[in-house]
């Protein structure tokens, strides 16, 4: 899979999601018409959270996970609530044939109720990434990563089912629940983002063609972990800090992924969750935070990297394994891979 080069047929500034998923159809490989209503299923789903998310704010009110709100009604977490929207919609749509959640520790396996279905997508997802950050009212946002099925059709999928390399997806997106809220997705064509009329539940393409600037002065780390960090880490971040050239850059970091791989996209910059002498593997999970990013980054022109290598091309061992996370504008990811080269294995 290559950085795009073609862009949607159509895109049409203020396209609807729906029109431009149409006007778009031929554009799923292979699809007939499931990849389409998959990528509905998921609007609907980020519509329903996106309203829970907002009125987070009056969980004191409303009551907390494992309490009653003021109608005595049952609160639940807003990230398992999430994980149950996403679910429910994506089985009630009779398209996927099994669901891997960072909230589930096994995968999720979909039979059909109707034989005739032959189910043959796959999504992972990361229900509410950053949802400690709800209760200070920062962004957060919903990741999802999109395979075919590899074992056949009509059998139950099985774990190989999941652990395809990244370079495989057939799509990949997430929903950032910010100042606005929005749907960016790539199927392989490019990466458009939608943001979303609360007025009128409408998802409009407000961002089309989404690319990384090849290089830019935002660099995304929590320094709290510097003095852990591996010392090709530690030498690029005292790289991005040095009075030179058109450096000192910016650190901005928001603490979640979807926001400050966003705003990174938007305005160019590099996002790294490193390994560390206590994250031996980093953080980030591979299959439902990184794969799907990895996989949007490189359809805008992007890169991402576990420090030595191309994260899409990693082949998973395990449902909820981590990786190391270099992501974001081309010049600067390689930048940080050759301050690690020369560092050397820590
Ligand atoms: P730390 C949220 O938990 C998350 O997975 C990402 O969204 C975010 O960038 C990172 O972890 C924050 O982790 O260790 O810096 O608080």
């Amino acid at each position: 899979m290559t950085a795009n080069t073609t862009f949607p047929k159509m895109a049409r500034k203020n396209q609807t999601l729906g029109e431009f998923i149409i006007e778009n159809q031929s554009e799923f490989m292979y699809s007939s018409g499931e990849l389409s209503k998959l990528i509905n299923a998921i609007r609907l789903a980020a519509k329903v959270v996106n309203h829970e998310v907002n009125k987070a704010g009056l969980v004191d009110i409303l009551g907390t996970a494992g309490d009653t709100n003021v109608q005595g009604e049952d609160q639940q977490k807003l990230d398992v609530l999430a994980n149950e929207k996403f679910i429910q919609t994506l089985k009630n749509r009779e398209i996927v044939c099994g669901i891997a959640s960072e909230e589930e520790d096994h995968y999720i396996s979909i039979n059909s109720q109707d034989e005739k279905h032959q189910n043959k997508y796959v999504v992972l997802i990361d229900p509410l990434d950053g949802s400690s950050n709800i209760d200070v009212n920062v962004s957060v946002g919903t990741i999802f990563s999109i395979y075919r099925r590899v074992t056949p059709t009509g059998t139950p999928v099985t774990m190989e089912d999941f652990l395809q390399a990244g370079n495989r997806q057939v799509a990949a997106g997430y929903i950032i629940y910010g100042t606005s809220t929005m749907l960016v997705y790539t199927t392989g064509h490019g990466v458009n983002g939608f943001t979303l009329n609360p007025a009128i539940g409408t998802f409009y393409l407000s961002h089309p063609n989404m690319t990384f600037p090849e290089t830019g002065k935002i660099y995304s780390v929590n320094e709290g972990n510097y003095i852990h960090f591996p010392q090709g880490v530690k030498d690029y971040i005292k790289y991005c800090q040095m009075e030179e050239g058109d450096r000192p850059y910016t650190s901005r970091y928001i603490g979640s992924l979807v926001s400050d791989f966003h705003r990174n996209m938007i305005k160019g910059g590099i996002y790294m969750y490193p390994k560390s002498s206590v994250a031996q593997a980093g953080k980030l999970r591979l299959l439902y935070e990184c794969n799907p990013m990895a996989f949007l980054a490189e359809q805008a022109n992007g890169k991402a990297s576990d420090g030595e290598g191309r994260i899409l091309d990693i082949q998973p061992t395990e449902l909820h394994q981590r990786v190391p996370f270099f992501c974001g504008s081309r010049k600067m990811v390689e930048k940080a891979e050759e301050f690690m080269r020369k560092a050397g294995k820590p």
